[in-house]
């Protein structure tokens, strides 16, 4: 199939790459444009050319799938330096986003003319990589170190305006994309960024080093990015070009690249669902009803706002619902003050609610969530609440983080509408969100729940109905462990640090103290017994009785002044009592036993989960956990990570622990098991 097409309009060559979906960079496309670019090159008639792409965007980057393999010739950088030889001007005319390899591109022709929506950006970060086509050594080159270091190692692409502003491109196109391209080409000169002169110093480099050293803890990329802006001004270009080479091969290869491109693989593949494709019909949704206005309600509603749909929240009070209003009035402009949004983005948000005590005033939603009490009862009468009131075709959904969503769906008249739509706290910012299929859930309001998720720009996975769905029974099984290893000899701080140090970016206990420590253990009390072990929680529910629940309360497994924490000793004495009442034996702690019996007890939970058909698969799993409680993306997932380490070494290290410490909670997963006499 032919990718690259090129058409003589007078004297100007129009080159356009049409290799659906996003124009990758792929080997057939490369060797075409090769080609065309020879042929224009040896062509006296021509006098310049310009490169368009077909479809939805410019190109998005080099073909991520071929990574990994044998590079083909020529090679993207082979055809940089085929571009940069080009004797003709070269115009890149930009619409959609020109990312990575796709913005490389651009940056090797001598001009470059954008839509209007166009935007432009190196993500290659969010990869586990640095630009490999020549971007770290020629956007420095064109708009100074500075922009570019906050360019590369942010991953951001950056809007028309703004490219314009900085130099990338020289015009913005409104109208014509192609025209105003033509137009410009001819008239155009020949100039090559690469024999621009970098403006910067090694002071820059080394103060962004520092900026960026908490956010991109644990990652490469940034890192190889920083070395490699820096020789770009330390080195010749060519020199500048084989160092960047170099950095990028060794990424390529690297467990962290692997892991990063395996979730972006993986975030794609959790919105694909057997049975659900573009001709199932979905809803259509404008209206949206919120029930409970605490924390996660607002943060809820926050989200349809932001994208443009009117809210109904309802609260009990007319108390209640004020101060939810203004709880989301003071996020919103905490969002003006930080600069994220405009003042009149706000305002057009803040108009769109409208704030109620009266549930006739949910009638005419498209979509109601509630999100009251953590409590079956008290839901339940929402839904039969709910289901007197919802219009036909309404979907109704619940925001629980365990309860059993088919119990709730089974009070109303329309289990068909009824799903689970659990978004993770602060809910205007976390990006996941569970979408929790009953047994009745159709196909229509799954589809629908997928397409709201696309709208408000979240990150969608399915599940079963389970306790605690997929994200909150894996932790479940992570807090287990950092209880007992407390009650064995472990410190808070040594259970936390373990974990931080592995790349969670925060341990377990400061999690807890921060959430409050009586939320868990209020929705434990309510739970059958053994369901759960008692001991691992047993000091959890001491603080709580103690009234020691967290940061709010200035106590909880750390002491608080103001927000820094301290060692709390009570924690070691309760811990001792605790472990001599249920018969524990105390130890020192290892960092290697701390490490795997947290993170081996999520692996196991995950393969249960799959093997039960709460996920869908192991690349779900691995979304998840990523995306809302921050398992390091370099380890790419446990389930991933599982792979990493080896799955015969996970099954033999489980089975150990099992003798050590019962097999009430270290069983291997049957499937597990089968996986890794498979991989053997
Ligand atoms: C790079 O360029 C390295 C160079 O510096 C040096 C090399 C030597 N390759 O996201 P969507 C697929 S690294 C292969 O759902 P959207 C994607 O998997 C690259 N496939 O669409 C999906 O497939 P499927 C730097 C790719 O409209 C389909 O296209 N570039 C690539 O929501 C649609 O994708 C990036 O990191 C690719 N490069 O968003 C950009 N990109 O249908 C990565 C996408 O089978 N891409 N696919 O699931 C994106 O950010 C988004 O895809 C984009 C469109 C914003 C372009």
């Amino acid at each position: 199939m032919t990718v690259v097409f090129t058409d003589i309009k007078n004297d100007i060559a129009v080159i356009t790459i049409d290799n659906p979906p996003v124009n990758a960079l792929s080997h057939a496309l490369r060797s075409e444009l090769s080609n065309a670019l020879e042929g224009i090159n040896n062509n006296t008639k021509i006098i310049a050319a310009v490169i368009i792409c077909a479809g939805r965007t410019f190109c998005a980057g080099a073909d991520i799938k071929e990574f990994g393999k044998p590079p083909l010739s020529p090679t993207l950088p082979d055809l940089m330096e085929q571009m940069d030889e080009f004797e003709k001007p070269l115009i890149a005319a930009i619409h959609g986003t020109a990312l990575g390899g796709g913005f490389e591109l651009a940056l090797c022709c001598h001009h470059r003319v954008m839509d209007v929506n166009a935007k432009v950006g190196l993500p290659e970060v969010n990869l586990g990589l640095i630009p490999g086509a020549g971007g770290t050594q020629r956007l420095p080159r064109l708009i100074g170190l500075a922009r570019a270091l906050q360019m590369i190692t942010s991953g951001k692409p950056i809007n028309a305006e703004k490219a314009k502003k900085l130099g990338i491109s020289e015009k913005v196109s409104e109208h014509n994309l192609l025209e105003d391209a033509i137009s410009f080409a001819k008239g155009a000169d020949v100039r090559r960024i690469r024999d621009l002169k970098v403006d910067g110093s090694t002071e820059e480099v080394e103060n962004f080093q520092n900026k960026i050293a908490r956010r991109s803890r644990g990652f490469l990329a940034p890192f190889a990015a920083l070395d490699a802006l820096k020789a770009s001004m330390e080195l010749p270009f060519e020199e500048g070009i084989v160092f960047e080479r170099e950095k990028f091969m060794e990424l390529v290869s690297s467990s962290h690249s692997k892991a990063q491109r395996h979730l972006f693989f993986a975030e794609r593949a959790a919105t694909k669902v057997d049975g659900i494709d573009k001709t199932t019909p979905t809803r259509k949704i404008n209206h949206v009803g919120v029930i409970g206005g605490g924390i996660m309600g607002c943060g809820i509603a926050i989200n349809f706002l932001s994208a443009g749909m009117a809210v109904s929240l309802l609260e009990i009070s007319n108390e209640a619902v004020a101060a939810a209003g203004e709880k989301i009035r003071n996020i919103y402009q905490s969002m003006v003050n930080k600069g994220r949004i405009s003042e009149e983005q706000m305002q057009t948000a803040i108009n769109q609610l409208n704030l109620i005590t009266d549930y006739d005033g949910l009638s005419n939603s498209d979509l109601i969530i509630e999100a009251v009490f953590e409590d079956l009862n008290v839901k339940k009468e929402v839904f039969r609440k709910l289901d007197n009131i919802a219009k036909e075709g309404a979907i109704i959904a619940t925001n629980t983080s365990f309860l059993d969503i088919n119990e709730m769906a089974n009070v109303t008249t329309r289990k068909s509408d009824i799903l689970g739509l659990h978004f993770f706290s602060p809910a205007h910012i976390m990006p996941l969100l569970e979408i929790v299929k009953t047994d009745d859930t159709s196909n229509e309001v799954i589809a629908t729940a997928f397409q709201l998720a696309k709208n408000i720009r979240k990150t969608p996975v399915l599940s079963g109905v389970c306790y605690g769905f997929i994200a909150n029974r894996m932790s479940s099984c992570y807090g287990r462990e950092a209880g007992l290893l407390l009650l064995e000899g472990a410190t808070v701080e040594q259970v936390d640090q373990t974990m931080f140090d592995f790349g969670m970016p925060m341990g377990m206990f400061t999690m807890l103290d921060m959430a409050g420590i009586d939320i868990g253990v209020m929705a434990r009390a309510k739970l059958p017994n053994g369901s759960y072990d008692e001991r691992a929680f047993s000091i959890h529910a001491v603080l709580v009785e103690k009234g020691h629940k967290g940061q709010k309360t200035g106590a909880g497994f750390y002491l608080y002044e103001g927000k820094e924490k301290k060692h709390n000793p009570e924690i070691d004495k309760i811990a001792e009592k605790m472990a001599h009442d249920f018969g524990i034996s105390r130890c020192r702690k290892t960092t290697k036993e701390i490490e795997e019996r947290c993170i081996l007890a999520l692996i196991n939970e995950g393969y249960k989960i799959l093997e039960e058909e709460i996920a869908l698969s192991a690349s779900d799993i691995d979304v998840v956990y990523a995306f809302a409680f921050g398992f390091p993306r370099y380890k790419g997932g446990p389930m991933h990570y599982a792979e990493h380490l080896g799955l015969k070494y996970v099954v033999d290290r489980i089975n150990e622990f099992a003798v050590q410490y019962g097999d009430r909670w270290w069983k291997p997963s049957s499937l597990l098991v089968k996986r890794a006499k498979e991989s053997e």
